[in-house]
């Protein structure tokens, strides 16, 4: 195992001493009294000196082997904290705990001194995280790259039942894991104009006049590979103003005037935007984008020329694939730089674009699509607006090839909407990647079918899929201590870096010893979830209850008003039947609403006061208790999950791409209540029928019902239950003092046709909700199902995931050891 090999190389002996060493030197600290967050940098610091050398030897070996680069671009990662991870990919984790141990910590402590890097909203940025870990871990030659922002993902805190956002200034107190690189400026380029010019041989040509400049600085966090002998990284660029201030203005006496455009430079990295579903017309928001890439190509166009080859042999050295549209202005970037900058022809250039990207769809609705105003992108890009329009016109000469005199269909795949006069990313994004993926397998096929069926039928083969994955280790290995020793004692460790090795678990379902201790298991994760609970919200959960747990951004489509009116509906019941046959149930719901998503955040009003009235009333309160938790977050995440009995599931179908929360929730042996959306149908398949609760419309039965004219009110005089439940939110049952709070939530669903079928699936849903409280009062039976989802979920891994797209995306080999 790579333990044995790991300490003299990860020189645990001196750990301690290191420690002590960076609290003074590099912190400025004193050593008493011991303040466990100097502690924690102090370890970091030494993990860090630990790292960067095994990072030198990893980037030399690319170089030695002239292996294809892959470059992970997007506008989000969202690592959480890094220290466990680090240790634990590291296989340092004895000699740490000894080392806090005998400098009087406890590892776990100094580890919760960590604030979490939250540079993402959700899935799209996390999946972004674990496939950093899953390429470092394979050793395939990659990096990822975004954007530092100084402020992360707003923190939210619930006051009087509302969510407040207070600005996450995650860096404030430095982070020993961000490497400036002070030496590596690039400039980039905004405003101005495109001027043409002829050249000495009398060549037309462009170039890119008047622009202002803002300089980028990288800053490389390391990602180190399982067994710690790989350490990749990823780079974040900072913005940084490039003149300092204006010394004119400033000795002229207008001091606020010479701060005003460093100001503006700056403002680029500042802060994340905080939606979590595309961002149209923001100006700041293109800058952002734009910013990424301009730099990000000139780091990858140095690197190349670094290593020999020319232009030509590009797409067989680097291959870029666009985490969503949002980074897809690299493709007239790359064109820009071939053509007005290289020289190549446009023939030539443009081969070498589409070979070189790669594109990842992550959402389906079609009016969620990025767009951009084309004014507003000619007078941000205009060198950028220029080389679309062409693009676009070339690339209608093709569809009319394809189909002579159809107009209509060039206009409705033109890359500018010739109607809006917006430019569509997604269709930037086709036109110039050689594939494009899904996240899985329905998504992929609604992408196909549904949203680009011509695009398919114009390039056949371009479209493909690639169901997401999560790291096992972080989600596994990591956040679940408890499980992980169970399942290393049975079947060896090597399932941390090969997933399907937990098939061998399969037979261990029918041994009742094993079950016990999978229980036990859950138990300690239970009640280290309830301290937890009860020190950030002072509130009591029973951990011999069943954990019904719904985490994830708030969203309509994601239907947390359905887990809602389940809600009311048990507490009805039981409040008419104390009796009733139902296991006693603690529901968990966490998640941010966009701060401008009125709807999302009218919904977790709802929930914290529903949770107001269920956990007052002392008929019901030890058979159902309701928890809002507040600020979910990747490290809230490594608690919650793995102390979940029952993970909801249950967006609208066809609308959720693929869900990685779902994964991760399963891996950690939670059976799934769900719809057939997303990744859920493969993960049905994997788990088998019996071992999850599947209910619902699906997409196909979805997209019928709303063709037909859903009518809701039908439904809702058809069915008293539902009638009670949304009779008593509507009028005020749960806020007496502000009846008519919920209005909003009730027009959306009762008189504008509640487009997510809440009403539709209702009475499914507690079908499916009986179905669970029948199983969970068979423990036996429950925990075999549990051991099944686990056992059963190998296919999940990020491994697995990022093989696909080496293999058939990227056409890269992994290294070998
Ligand atoms: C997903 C986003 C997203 N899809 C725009 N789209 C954003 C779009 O700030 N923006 O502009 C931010 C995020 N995120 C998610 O990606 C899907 O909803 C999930 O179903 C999927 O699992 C995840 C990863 O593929
Ligand atoms: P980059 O690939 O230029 O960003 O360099 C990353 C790190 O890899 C550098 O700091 C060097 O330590 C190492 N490196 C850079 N160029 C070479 C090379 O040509 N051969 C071996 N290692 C290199």
């Amino acid at each position: 195992m790579a333990k044995s090999a790991a300490p003299d190389f990860h020189q645990i002996e001196s750990l301690g001493e290191d420690i002590k060493r960076y609290v003074l030197s590099i912190l400025g600290n004193d050593l008493y009294p011991p303040d466990p967050f100097r502690y924690y940098s102090g370890l970091a610091y030494a993990i860090r000196e630990r790292l960067i050398k095994m990072w030198l030897a990893t980037q030399a070996s690319y170089y030695d082997s002239m292996s294809k680069r892959v470059y992970y671009l997007s506008m989000e990662f969202l690592p959480g904290r890094f220290l466990m991870n680090y240790i634990t990919n590291m296989g340092m984790e004895d000699g740490c705990r000894q080392a806090a141990a005998d400098l009087g910590f406890g590892l776990d402590d100094l580890a919760e001194e960590e604030r979490d890097a939250g540079l993402g909203n959700g899935g799209l940025g996390r999946l972004a995280s674990c496939y950093m870990d899953s390429m470092a871990t394979q050793r395939i030659p990659g990096y990822g790259y975004g954007i530092l922002y100084d402020y992360g993902l707003f923190h939210q805190r619930i006051v009087n039942g509302w969510q407040e956002e207070e600005a996450d200034n995650w860096r404030r107190h430095g982070s020993p894991w961000v490497i400036d690189r002070v030496e590596h400026l690039y400039e980039v380029k905004f405003y101005g104009r495109s001027e043409a010019y002829n050249d000495p041989q009398g060549v037309l040509r462009y170039r890119w006049a008047e622009a202002d400049t803002v300089m980028a600085m990288p800053c490389d966090i390391l990602i180190p590979g399982h067994g710690g002998k790989h350490v990749t990284n990823m780079r974040l660029w900072a913005a940084a103003s490039s003149t300092g201030f204006s010394l004119r203005d400033f000795n002229q006496g207008d001091f606020l005037g010479a701060m005003q455009s460093k100001i503006h430079s700056e403002n680029i990295s500042k802060v994340l935007y905080p939606n979590d579903e595309p961002i149209q017309g923001k100006e700041l928001r293109l800058r952002q984008q734009y910013f990424l890439v301009a730099a990000t190509l000139r780091d990858i166009i140095r690197r190349h020329k670094k290593s020999g080859p020319g232009f030509a042999e590009f797409p067989d050295q680097v291959a870029i694939q666009l985490n969503d549209t949002h980074p897809t202005i690299a493709v007239a970037e790359l064109m820009r730089i071939l053509v007005d900058e290289e020289f190549l022809g446009w023939d030539e250039a443009w081969d070498i674009c589409r070979r070189t990207f790669a594109y990842t769809n992550h959402t389906v609705l079609p009016e969620a699509l990025e767009t951009w105003p084309a004014d507003l992108l000619g007078r941000v890009l205009p060198r950028h607006l220029e080389i679309i329009a062409e693009i676009d016109r070339r690339f209608l000469l093709e569809v009319a090839v394809a189909h002579p005199g159809d107009q209509v269909r060039q206009n409705r795949l033109a890359i500018i909407d010739p109607a809006s006069r917006r430019v569509r990313m997604a269709h930037l994004a086709i036109v110039g990647s050689h594939k494009v993926n899904g996240v899985a397998r329905l998504h992929s096929d609604i992408l196909r079918e549904k949203v680009f069926p011509e695009f398919d039928a114009l390039y056949p083969g371009k479209f493909t899929n690639v169901t997401n994955g999560i790291t096992p280790r972080r989600w596994l290995l990591q956040a679940n201590p408890a499980l992980s020793r169970l399942i290393t004692s049975r079947i060896g460790p090597d399932w941390t870096t090969d997933l399907d090795r937990l098939a061998e678990l399969l037979p261990l379902a029918d041994d009742p010893d094993f079950r016990k201790d999978w229980r036990a298991a859950k138990r300690e994760n239970k009640k280290r979830l309830a301290r937890y609970v009860l020190r950030k919200s002072g509130m009591g959960i029973n951990p011999d209850t069943l954990f019904d747990v719904q985490v994830k951004r708030m969203h309509e489509y994601k239907r947390q008003f359905l887990n809602v009116l389940h809600v009311v509906t048990l507490y009805n019941r039981l409040r008419r039947d104390p009796a009733l046959a139902v296991p006693p149930r603690t529901v968990l719901i966490g998640g941010k609403a966009a701060p401008g998503y009125f709807m999302a955040k009218r919904i977790i009003r709802l929930i914290t006061a529903v949770a107001e009235t269920v956990n007052a009333d002392d008929a019901v309160r030890s058979r159902l208790r309701v928890v809002f938790l507040p600020n979910y977050c990747v490290s809230q995440a490594e608690k919650v999950i793995p102390a979940a009995d029952l993970s909801q599931q249950i967006s609208t179908a066809g609308m959720e791409a693929s869900g990685t929360g779902n994964m991760k929730f399963a891996l950690n042996g939670a059976l799934t209540i769900g719809t057939l959306d997303g990744a859920n149908i493969e993960i049905m398949e994997a788990v088998g029928r019996e071992n999850i609760f599947i209910f619902g419309l699906t997409a196909k039965e979805v997209e019928a019902t709303r063709a037909a004219g859903y009518d809701p009110g039908r439904r809702v005089a058809a069915d008293a239950e539902l009638a009670e439940a949304l009779d008593m939110i509507g009028r005020g049952y749960f806020t007496p003092s502000e009846p008519d709070l919920f209005t909003p939530i009730l027009d959306n669903l009762l008189r504008h046709g509640d487009y997510y079928l809440v009403t539709a699936d209702y009475r499914a849903c507690l079908e499916a909700q009986d179905a669970v409280n029948a199983l969970y009062l068979d423990p036996e039976a429950w925990t075999a199902a549990s051991i099944r989802n686990t056992a059963n979920m190998g296919f999940f891994s990020s491994d697995r995931a990022v093989l696909e797209y080496a293999k058939n995306i990227w056409n890269i080999e992994p290294l070998g050891e």
